[in-house]
């Protein structure tokens, strides 16, 4: 980023959109797919993102900026209440919000808690059902529809399929419509505003996510300590740390002979690399911090409450 300013194209417009929803329906993989880079996490574990996430997509005269949230669900720690806390502001602040639900299953207590927030913001929302590559039944996809747009006023309702990008351009284009004439609020290459340490370390929980069972994932947290360039080659050397709650989740972290360890490394590094574009030294160390969900000054210490 530069400090001059950059000149705005002519009828230059943005729009502000929060992607909601309760966890696990797809939001994180709906913003990959928008914006067709990898700059949120995706696990099949609920409560995957932790931290709202933003992602920016200039098409032209129109910068969009996304906004994908923690799924909406009510836990018992601290995170959780942080969690809760960012999916309501991001509903009342923005252009629009994206409702995203599955195809199927009963309307939980979380969507009905978004659908009424949604009716009390007074902004346009529009519906996502997500996963239709998971149905072969139209009928079903839209009597999905029906059940939520008896409970609040949706401006649109669109199928889609995030993983296989089916309906997502058809998602922009509608999404486009609400932008207004404004300055662009991120330079116009720009994909999200977290920082690459951000990402780095949110890469190797995703690993974690995915090659962990049950409570472990849900209790660590990542944190980068050095990202450091090396003068003349194309290499970071990255120190991080992975924080769990328990000594016994630190033994399984670090596997066997640290077999499980280097398995997230060398899935985490491929990813880094691909996403740094260059090669990458990575470097972890598993320490035991207990129940520091429950702990504010941890929960800021780990980055994961706006201040
Ligand atoms: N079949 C299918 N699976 C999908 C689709 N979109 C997402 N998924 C899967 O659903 C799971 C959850 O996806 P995420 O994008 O992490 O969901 P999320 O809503 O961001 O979840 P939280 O961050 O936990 O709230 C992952 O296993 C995805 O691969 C889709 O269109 N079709
Ligand atoms: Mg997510």
């Amino acid at each position: 980023m530069t400090d001059t300013p950059r000149p705005e194209p002519m009828g230059s417009r943005s729009v502000f959109v929060s992607i909601v929803g309760r966890p696990n329906v797809g939001k994180s993989s709906l913003l990959n797919a928008i914006l067709q880079e990898k700059v949120a996490i995706v696990s099949d574990k609920p409560q995957t993102t932790r931290t709202k996430i933003t992602g920016v997509l200039t098409q032209n005269e129109t910068q969009m900026v996304f906004i994908d949230t923690p799924g909406l669900h009510k836990g018992k720690t601290k995170l959780s209440a942080h969690m809760v806390k960012a999916v309501g502001q991001a509903i009342g602040d923005v252009d629009v919000s994206v409702l995203v639900t599955e195809p199927s299953g009963p309307i939980r207590e979380a969507e009905e808690q978004l659908l009424a927030d949604i009716g009390a913001s007074g902004a346009p929302a529009i519906l996502c059902v997500n996963k239709i590559d998971t149905v072969d039944n139209k009928e079903q996809l839209l009597a999905r529809a029906a059940q939520f747009t008896q409970k609040a006023d949706f401006a649109a309702v669109f199928f889609i399929s995030a993983t296989q990008r089916d309906g997502v351009d058809d998602l922009i284009a509608a999404l486009k419509d609400y932008a207004v004439e404004s300055p662009h609020f991120f330079p116009d290459d720009a994909l999200t505003d977290q920082p690459e340490r951000v990402i780095v370390s949110e890469i190797v929980r995703e690993k974690i996510l995915r090659n962990m069972f049950e409570e472990i994932p849900h209790g660590t947290a990542v944190v980068v300590e050095k990202f450091k360039e090396r003068p003349g080659q194309d290499l970071v050397d990255i120190d991080c740390t992975v924080y769990c709650e328990r000594q016994s989740h630190k033994g399984m972290i670090i596997g066997k002979q640290g077999s499980m360890l280097k398995k997230i490394l060398s899935q985490s590094r491929q990813d880094i690399e691909q996403f740094l574009g260059c090669r990458v030294n990575l470097q972890c160390w598993v320490k035991v911090k207990e129940d520091w969900r429950n702990k504010e000054g941890l929960i800021k210490n780990f980055g994961l409450v706006e201040e």
